[in-house]
């Protein structure tokens, strides 16, 4: 058993964590099959279309540069980041303030225009890309840094800041952004408050329901709804900033936020080890806890097809033997390196005699550090190579964690599926099941689902631990809501959204639209 520094490091553009996500070129982009043609069961709402009174009035909010109707530009927003939705809007608005949000919502919901809010288009559950032909408002544009408090490590911004930005921003302040996830070089702050993303960070950190202290939305009515508390203690009444962590866009459009930045970690260190057996990941989990404590910043797990499939498609030098089942991406930040790599060494030997660790590497400089991360975080794109990505993102108990991969490899052995893996955030007990074929195809869904969900249901978990319901999964959520909850959601859909302009199609089962 070997636990050396990092062997090899990656080059500096696969280093680099800053992951942009570029979209195709047009002509790939005008073969994908449009949303309203693959799902011929969805009908569009009773909404106005856009017509030429419609543009003129956007053009007295906006400058025309920020009203795009050219028919090529708008691919990029129509299809979403897997590649699997495709809409069919005509024209994308880019606001820059929270009055132009206000005046075009009002506006919209006025004429009974739908709208499709939309952030860095990251999404995995087709929430940020329109269904038939919503107007897009894309908050691209609103990506201003309003403050940063150095004493109470409070960020303000305006929604459409991009994360790695605002993380290098606050890094200037001796500060770090407390989510963390593979998108961050695309997506918005707005579009992670808006799915409540979870990310590599939330063990340490927890979720941002803790985080964001306040949050100034517009509903679809143009009211400005300002909750944008700096305060880490506020009862006033109801919580109504927690309605707009999660709601994917369907009870209003977040426009500014506050949130709490813990201190930058003066030491990190990652090991990236090999392990035989899910029996021995959950051991590790175990002892990690109890050795590492409060320096455990993320505990990743990958399996074999996860990690080769990363490895191979980016050709990046493999930190642990190719053949090795299961793979731990362990990161410890705190403010002591002295004590950080004693607490690390101390486990890792203690994971080593009691045999749970095969191999592994270790690094505490920022370009190996990173270079592990690249790894794990690449595989999300790695997939999409294969083709078409059956993408499935559960809670469950973590004494079944695996089990539901294993079940599905079984399922889908005589089929054209290309791979069948899993990864995820262990240390939340959120997995992520992953099936690739070719192209899309109607008969290996079939076999997925409603298993999958069926499976989760029966274990208690949740189908959808952090991406969201979006439009993929909105007429599921029965698996994991009970009739009595989805009816509250419909009543508070219906409060603050009567119109139902905002983001149809998504979050809530058709039925309750
Ligand atoms: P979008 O995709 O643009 O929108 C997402 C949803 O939010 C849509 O319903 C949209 O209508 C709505 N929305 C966006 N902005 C606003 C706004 N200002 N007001 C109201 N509604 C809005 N997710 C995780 O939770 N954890 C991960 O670890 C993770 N890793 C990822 C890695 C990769 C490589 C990729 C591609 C995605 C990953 N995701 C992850 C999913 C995705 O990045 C997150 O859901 C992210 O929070 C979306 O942000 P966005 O700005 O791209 O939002
Ligand atoms: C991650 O943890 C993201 O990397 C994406 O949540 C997960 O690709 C996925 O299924
Ligand atoms: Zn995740």
């Amino acid at each position: 058993m070997i636990l050396s520094p990092s062997k090899g490091c990656l080059t500096f553009s696969q280093c680099s964590r800053m992951a942009k996500y570029f979209h195709l070129s047009a002509k790939h982009l005008q073969n994908i099959e449009l949303t309203q043609v693959r799902y011929p069961k969805v009908k569009r709402g009773n909404y106005a279309s856009l017509t030429d009174k419609h543009l003129a009035f956007f053009e007295s909010v906006l400058p025309k540069s920020r009203v795009i109707t050219d028919a090529t530009d708008l691919d990029a927003y129509n299809v979403d980041w897997l590649r699997s939705f495709k809409g069919a809007s005509k024209v994308v608005l880019k606001p820059k303030t929270t009055d132009e949000v206000s005046a075009i919502l009002k506006y919209c919901n006025d004429q009974v225009l739908a709208v499709c809010p939309q952030g860095g288009n990251t999404g995995l559950v087709g929430g940020s890309v329109p269904v038939f032909d919503e107007v897009i408002l894309s908050t691209a544009l609103m990506n201003e840094v309003i403050s940063v408090d150095k004493t109470t490590g409070v960020l303000v911004c305006q929604a459409g800041c991009v994360l790695e930005n605002l993380e290098g921003k606050v890094h200037e302040h001796g500060l770090m952004m407390p989510l963390d996830l593979g998108a961050k070089g695309s997506c918005h702050i707005g579009g992670n408050i808006s799915t409540n993303a979870g990310g590599i960070r939330l063990l340490r950190y927890g979720s941002l329901h803790g985080s964001v202290l306040g949050i100034e939305a517009v509903k679809a009515d143009g009211a400005i709804i300002d909750c944008l508390s700096t305060l880490k203690k506020d009862n006033t009444g109801y919580h109504l900033k927690h309605l707009f962590l999660g709601s994917e866009g369907t009870l209003g459009i977040v426009t500014k936020v506050a949130i709490q930045c813990p201190p930058l970690p003066q030491a990190v260190n990652v090991a990236f080890l090999a392990l035989d057996s899910f029996e021995k990941v959950l051991s590790t989990f175990r002892l990690a806890k109890k050795c590492l404590g409060e320096i455990l910043s993320s505990f990743e797990f990958m399996d074999n097809g996860s990690l080769m499939g990363a490895i191979k498609v980016f050709n990046l030098p493999c930190p642990v033997p190719e053949n090795t089942p299961f793979s731990l991406l362990i990161e410890t930040s705190g403010g002591n390196s002295k004590h950080d790599e004693e607490k690390l060494s101390s486990f890792l030997e203690e994971a080593t005699n009691k045999g749970f660790i095969n191999d592994g590497t270790i690094a505490s400089e920022p370009s190996r550090i990173n270079a592990l991360w690249q790894i794990r975080e690449s595989i999300t794109e790695s997939l999409k190579h294969d083709g078409y990505v059956y993408k499935y993102d559960i809670s469950i108990p973590i004494q079944h964690f695996y089990e539901i991969v294993l079940l599905m490899q079984e399922r889908l052995k005589d089929t054209a599926v290309v791979k069948c893996c899993g990864y995820g955030h262990v240390g939340d007990g959120n997995l992520h099941l992953n099936i690739t074929s070719p192209k899309y195809d109607v008969d290996i869904l079939n076999l997925i689902e409603p298993f999958v969900y069926e499976w989760t249901s029966k274990h208690r978990g949740s189908i959808s631990a952090e991406h969201g319901l979006g439009f993929k999964k909105s007429d599921v959520v029965h698996y994991s809501k009970s009739a009595e909850a989805l009816k509250l959601m419909a009543e508070i859909k219906a409060l603050m959204d009567p119109k139902g302009i905002l983001n149809p199609y998504k979050v809530l089962p058709s039925g309750a639209h």
